[in-house]
């Protein structure tokens, strides 16, 4: 399968994450990337870098002002004091509910706080220049299947399907699945499905589409009644106005097998059948790994090669957006067998 690929996510490499109130070595790290460039090197994949620029479509799936803030961030950050160059800035105040977000404060820390779900989601010297790449990837992809590529894998970090139409969150900045799908109907595909199988619901991908009938998005992930997001991802989230019944959430209980796992995969799978999508954007997690540091459900390395395989089912034009996965020996393999399956069937 073709890959698209490039260096530049290293840039956004932030040491620390918050858990449990301390700080701890973060989980969303280059090595998650360095180690599946090398397994699809291995098995003699193609890599490209990518050769579009995603800036027009970011801008169309982001707010204006999202955008820049993310783009000055850091040196906004350490233009405050020289030393910060060398720490993290983390967020410590939220517009929650009543509270302005119309408005955007002159402080860095309370600009941060508007412009996150989390605080777990640091930014780095990099970060913009990494989360850019990883559009320019995604839309080089939608790009290949629109000349005629039946499927390609966007080998991208930091992840996207967090990050909502003018907010950061769960190690996401800019969310690339949606910048593909945007891509992918304005290269003519009339119906496009965003196929979500990380553990974690996708609740800024879930926003950016809530009112869209023509981007139908479907995910299966752990119950948000104990998992992050915790705030979106239940099943009575159907959409809205005309995007009504194009949006389909499946939460499932942590500790679900592997067994009940694909029950809910191959039922998602026949309901974006019905659908009939002219191409399928797979929001490709591996965090629903056994060995997940994070997640909790327990798919084997061999059921990734199952995933693929019956992805390819649906016939297809299929572009794969990698997500999570934080299981960093095994993600290699993970994702390698994933595509076997979708090009052994
Ligand atoms: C991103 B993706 C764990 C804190 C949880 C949020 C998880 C984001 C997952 N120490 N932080 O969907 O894989
Ligand atoms: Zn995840």
């Amino acid at each position: 399968m073709i890959v698209i690929y490039t260096p530049d996510h290293k840039g956004h490499a932030p040491v620390h994450e918050i858990y449990r109130g301390e700080r701890v070595p973060s989980f969303e790290k280059p090595d998650r990337l360095v180690i599946i460039y090398d397994a699809l090197k291995d098995r003699g994949h193609e890599i490209i870098n990518p050769t579009a620029d995603s800036l027009a479509i970011i801008e169309e799936v982001h707010s204006a002002r999202y955008i820049n803030f993310l783009k000055t961030a850091w040196d906004t950050w350490v233009s405050i004091d020289p030393e910060n160059e060398h720490i993290q800035p983390f967020p410590s105040v939220w517009p929650v509910r009543t509270l302005r977000s119309d408005n955007e404060p002159l402080n860095f820390i309370a600009q941060l706080g508007l412009y996150s779900m989390d605080n777990g989601t640091p930014i780095d010297r990099g970060t913009w220049t990494a989360a850019k790449a990883a559009g320019d990837a995604v839309i080089t992809g939608a790009q290949m299947l629109h000349n005629g590529v039946h499927s390609v894998f966007c080998a991208v970090r930091p992840p996207g399907h967090h990050a909502g139409y003018d907010y950061m969150g769960g190690y996401c900045f800019i969310n690339n699945a949606a910048i593909a799908a945007r891509k992918l109907q304005q290269s003519g595909c009339k119906r496009v499905c965003i196929f979500d199988i990380d553990f974690h619901h996708g609740n800024g991908t879930q926003d950016i589409f809530y009112e869209s009938p023509d981007v139908l998005y479907v995910s299966i992930h752990g119950d948000p009644k104990t998992e992050f997001p915790f705030f979106s991802g239940y099943s009575d989230e159907k959409g809205l106005g005309d995007g009504y019944g194009y949006n389909l959430n499946i939460p499932l209980a942590a500790g679900t097998t592997s067994h009940q796992w694909f029950e809910a995969f191959r039922s998602a799978i026949s309901f974006i059948t019905r659908y009939k999508p002219d191409a399928v954007v797979v929001s490709l997690g591996l965090d629903t790994f056994e060995g997940d540091p994070i997640s909790k459900f327990s798919l084997l390395s061999e059921d990734f090669i199952k995933i693929g395989r019956d992805l390819h089912t649906m016939n297809t034009p299929t572009i794969f957006v990698l997500e999570g996965g934080y299981a960093v020996k095994e993600l290699g393999t993970n994702v390698t067998n994933v595509i076997d399956g979708f090009e052994n069937h």
